[in-house]
């Protein structure tokens, strides 16, 4: 038999014991497709499950970091958000698609007085945060088969832990289109059970029940192919729009009200438009820059440089220039980044030469992100540059 995932089954019992209990739950998850679609996956089944065991419905508090104010997964602002929502009670947070690299913050989230739950699929880190438990495939200790599962795929392969044979089929081709459009948007190999529940979710696309993606199919352009509409649909969703801790997104893909979904649709979708026009003109101004550049990295920041694309910016000019591409957007004291390298070359080992400079760094080998002080900017290209030599 394969080994399970390590800590899923221990996670499933915790959020059954809090779901029995009636505590108070909250989900912290990140802001892109892949986040919103795990924490929509992961708060419909404890819903679900309470219902099946005649609870009542949990009051979950949901929220997501403000890419543009905050940078992204568990942080300060987010922290004191969550904690005044909080109170005096002990309460269970759950993240997802983020808190792996989290190692302060989850400091200061057990000193609040949460029990926090990490359920990401980020690369581990040398210091792993003090989380009661833990999901991520990619832990050291971890033995199960297959690493690459999209976010929204592991929170999926939790819930059927949670729910077992009381899934309803409806219930689960729901979540398999969610899966579907978090694996393809945050570019998961297509192998194993991701090219299962790709190839799933794109046959149920035309039955989908979801007023969010008829909405997106109403509102944009005739496509030739499924994939093509995703595509679009993955963008639409790539806004950074938000109130209050809550994207906008999370909004739009649990809306019921078909009208509604749609004046949303149209508006992510006009903003989604400029976007592009942006992410095309600032790479034509950075290949036409940096063409003669002799350097081995693209290293680039600026203030008007905003997070929402420069990870589609730095994806096009990684491919053109054939070298690790940091690009960042520079705040006040901080600057946020986003890295993409060449295939071979793993982002966060290079950035983990550098830790001692960074204020936080994660992600994955081909696509990665950073905050870090603006008076250590120029420190971290030099040392990059050597770093690549
Ligand atoms: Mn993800």
């Amino acid at each position: 038999m394969k080994d399970k995932i390590r800590n899923i089954e221990k996670a499933a019992l915790r959020i059954k014991e809090a779901v029995l209990k009636e505590e108070q739950i909250f989900i912290y998850g990140d802001s892109d497709m892949d986040g919103v679609t795990s924490v929509v996956i992961l708060e419909e089944a404890i819903n679900n499950l309470a219902s099946l065991n005649r609870k009542k419905i949990p009051k979950i508090v949901v929220a997501f970091p403000d890419r543009n104010n905050e940078g992204y997964g568990l942080n300060k602002k987010a922290l004191t958000f969550l904690n005044k929502k909080k109170g005096n009670k002990k309460v269970l947070l759950i993240t997802l698609d983020c808190g792996i690299t989290n190692v302060s913050e989850v400091k200061e989230a057990n000193k609040m007085g949460f029990e926090v739950m990490i359920v990401d699929h980020h690369k581990v880190l040398e210091e792993i945060p003090e989380a009661k438990i833990i999901v991520d495939p990619k832990h050291p200790l971890d033995k199960s088969y297959f690493k690459e599962y999209a976010n929204a795929g592991l929170t999926f392969k939790l819930v059927e832990e949670l729910l077992e044979d009381k899934m309803s089929s409806y219930l689960k081709s729901d979540f398999i289109e969610l899966v579907m459009l978090a694996t393809i948007a945050d570019m998961m190999v297509e192998e194993e059970e991701n090219q299962k529940w790709i190839y799933e979710g794109l046959a149920n696309l035309e039955n989908t029940q979801r007023p969010a993606i008829l909405a997106c199919v109403k509102v944009l352009d005739p496509v030739s192919s499924k994939r093509e509409l995703v595509g679009k649909i993955i963008s639409i969703f790539n806004t950074i729009k938000m109130e209050d801790h809550k994207i906008i997104t999370y909004d739009f893909i649990k809306s019921n009200n078909s009208e509604k979904a749609e004046d949303i649709a149209r508006e992510l979708l006009m903003d989604s438009e400029e976007r592009q026009a942006e992410i095309r003109a600032l790479t034509e101004n950075l290949k036409e820059e940096l063409k003669s550049s002799q350097l081995n990295i693209v290293f680039e920041g600026s203030k008007n440089y905003r997070p929402d694309y420069l990870g589609a910016v730095a994806s096009r000019l990684v491919g053109y220039f054939n070298k690790p591409v940091f690009i960042y957007s520079q705040k006040k004291n901080l600057s946020r980044g986003t890295v993409r390298v060449p295939k071979g070359i793993d982002a966060v080992k290079a950035m983990s030469s550098c830790k001692d400079i960074l204020v936080v760094y994660g992600g994955h080998a081909p696509a990665a992100g950073f905050t870090i002080k603006n008076d250590k900017l120029e420190e971290f290209k030099e040392r990059l540059i050597k770093y690549f030599k």
